[in-house]
């Protein structure tokens, strides 16, 4: 089928992008719950008489009166032959100990009737009539008290990125009832460092997929690419203006609002959190992965807005060794080609999740974590903290160097040059994985790309690199990791791309396959047009050397001795970033084919402009209050 005459297309491939869709666990068979569970289907009506569609599972056995454990999704309820919906497969520990769960159809999204509006902002207030997430979730809590028999009055919610979100906004005005929440991967500010954008670069494939997954119809959807590999598909689209004039043809809202808000405009303020989230009103597990490839920024923000005003100690964290919703299917042992010793997905379902809403849905046992649980990846141990990010980690930069290395040891004086440079070209730019990159869903590259070998990016002129030696003891991070990087560009704007990376050593024992193996840690993209401003982007002054800190975010990792840590900078990230024209236009998704250009760029390594990270070191006699 051409894609110049594209036309929304139901197939095998919509199917399977749920299978890879977070929220529902379809990667493994489903077992039969009909005998568990009585179902009923109920059309819930909310205050503006819109019905939404839900499913409630009672236990056949109830040896008395149990709480509700409740999911929201836009995602549908993938009922299996016998009419049950294939997401009780995430709920095996909470099944065990016995709730009655309720499934809800969202807005506008499968059986549920009204309009789907894409992270429907919180509702103005001044408005009786007004509805958003948090009043269809009050009204479900309301019918559900009164219209099934036997509950003990109170209510748990959880649920994965758009249901984390959803989660989230439950909180916002919760009914009285709702006595714990678990966001999950929950998105957090769109503009800033979830799904559609970080630090302003638009995150191109992942935001044209998901639009038209969304938007094309009330199921879901999946764009049909006439190539296998999308950079190629991508590249050929060309700028961004060519979106709409070939495929969507201003029919997808989602679209629409990328073009007209390029900038951190209200519309953006509006879908973050920030601006709402002052205080737990409930108690609230916040959980993450640290290889979550689509809302990482998100739920470690919400635990720290949260955490701000917390005097009931009711805001939780976990962070572990996994992909957005790898927590909740999957033992979790391995991620890509990674192993982490240990079943972790497991060990969190069995021994904090399940345990966690026990504790605030039926006053059973002990709560199972203090405040921050993390899942210290290299080490591969779990760590308990008193606060996140822990106080004892002290920073330490790491400068980078001449020759490529990088080292502890500030630069000095007297280098035959001060930079390393590159020419950052919109034709060629860098993959963000290795090619071919097949469709975001149903993947299968996309759950696993942030754990891909970086070698294939080393190799390249556009990206440089930096080193340290072998290490002689551990390092360990813990906490923010932030990039300090002096750079300058023969353009007037411009991307920043920073990788971390732990580099196995050559010789590894444990696995001869993983020996130079280039695992990035942490990661970002910076969009240069907003160093001052992410409501009111500026040119860039052509070769002046500027500084630009680029939060990697929080991290909790050790770098083994006899591994390195590696950094790479590169400018272009693509399709999951859009390029940058590197010259600076208005409006970017305005830009035209001819607006791309090439730029020499320069990062510097001087006394006077000494780019380097900031790692939050764990030292070895403060080690912290781990335990396992
Ligand atoms: N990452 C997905 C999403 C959440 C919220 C808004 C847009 C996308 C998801 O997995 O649900």
């Amino acid at each position: 089928m051409s894609t110049e005459s594209w036309q929304p297309q139901r197939s095998l491939a919509v199917i399977l992008i749920a299978f890879a869709m977070a929220p529902l666990a379809w990667a493994q068979k489903p077992p039969d719950y009909s005998g568990l569970f009585r179902k009923q289907d109920a059309m819930i009506p909310m205050r503006d008489g819109v019905r939404l569609h839900t499913e409630i599972y009672v236990p056949k056995a109830m040896p008395a009166a149990l709480p509700f454990i409740l999911e929201r999704t836009p995602y549908g309820l993938a009922d299996d032959k016998k009419g049950f919906s294939r997401a009780l497969a995430h709920y095996d520990d909470l099944i065990r100990e016995g709730y009655i769960f309720v499934l809800q159809d969202i807005r506008g999204r499968y059986k549920s009737e009204g309009q789907f509006v894409m992270n429907r902002p919180p509702r103005d207030k001044g408005d009786p009539k007004a509805v958003d997430e948090s009043t269809d979730t009050y009204d479900t809590i309301a019918w559900l008290l009164k219209n099934v028999s036997h509950n003990n009055g109170r209510v748990g919610m959880l649920g994965i990125s758009y249901g984390g979100w959803l989660t989230t906004m439950a909180m916002l005005d919760p009914h009285p009832a709702l006595k714990a929440v678990s966001e999950q991967a929950s998105p957090e500010d769109q503009f800033l460092g979830d799904d559609f954008h970080h630090n302003g670069a638009f995150r191109l494939s992942y935001g044209f997929e998901y639009a038209a997954l969304m938007e094309t119809t009330h199921e879901n959807f999946s764009f049909q690419f006439d190539k296998y590999d999308t950079y190629e598909w991508y590249l050929r689209l060309g700028a961004l203006s060519n979106v709409d004039a070939r495929y969507f043809h201003g029919k997808l809202p989602t679209w629409d609002d990328f073009v007209e808000h390029p900038n951190y405009d209200d519309f953006w303020k509006k879908l973050a959190f920030w601006p709402y989230l002052k205080n737990p009103t409930v108690p609230d597990l916040n959980v993450a992965g640290w290889w979550d490839q689509e809302d990482f920024y998100g739920p470690v923000k919400i635990y720290e807005l949260l955490e701000k005003n917390d005097p009931k100690h009711l805001n939780y964290l976990v962070v572990g060794p996994w992909n957005h919703g790898g927590w909740a299917r999957n033992p979790g042992r391995k991620l890509g080609n990674i192993d982490f010793g240990s079943d972790t997905g497991q060990y969190f379902r069995a021994n904090i999740q399940a345990p966690w809403f026990a504790y605030w849905l039926k006053d059973k046992g002990q709560l199972p974590l203090h405040e921050a649980l993390t899942f210290e990846t290299g080490s591969n141990q779990w760590k308990q903290y008193d606060s996140w990010p822990p106080r004892q980690a002290v920073p330490r930069n790491l400068f980078f160097g001449e020759s490529g290395k990088l080292s502890f040891e500030p630069p000095i004086a007297n280098y035959d040059a001060s930079f390393d440079s590159y020419i950052s070209d919109p034709a060629h730019p860098v993959p963000y994985r290795h090619r071919p990159i097949s469709p975001t869903y149903p993947g299968p590259g996309w759950p696993t790309w942030l754990l891909e070998d970086q070698r294939f990016a080393q190799s390249r002129p556009d990206v440089v690199t930096w080193e340290t030696e072998a290490l002689a003891q551990d390092v360990t991070v813990a906490g923010d990791i932030v990039a300090d990087l002096f750079a300058s560009t023969s353009g007037t704007d411009s991307d920043w791309v920073v990788k971390l990376i732990d580099v196995y050593p050559e010789n590894y024992l444990p696995d001869p396959k993983m020996g130079g193996y280039q695992l990035m840690i942490a990661d970002e993209v910076f969009r240069g047009r907003f160093r001052n401003s992410f409501e009111k982007p500026e040119a860039i002054v052509p070769q002046q050397v500027t500084e630009y800190k680029i939060d990697l975010h929080a991290n909790d990792h050790t770098f083994l001795t006899g591994h390195k840590i590696m950094v790479q900078v590169q400018s272009t990230w693509f399709p999951i970033i859009d390029r940058n024209p590197q010259k600076f236009v208005p409006n970017i998704f305005k830009a035209s084919d001819a607006d791309y250009q090439q730029a020499i760029q320069r990062v510097y390594r001087s006394p006077q402009y000494p780019s380097h990270i900031v790692l939050p070191v764990i030292e070895e006699t403060q080690s912290t209050a781990g335990k396992r």
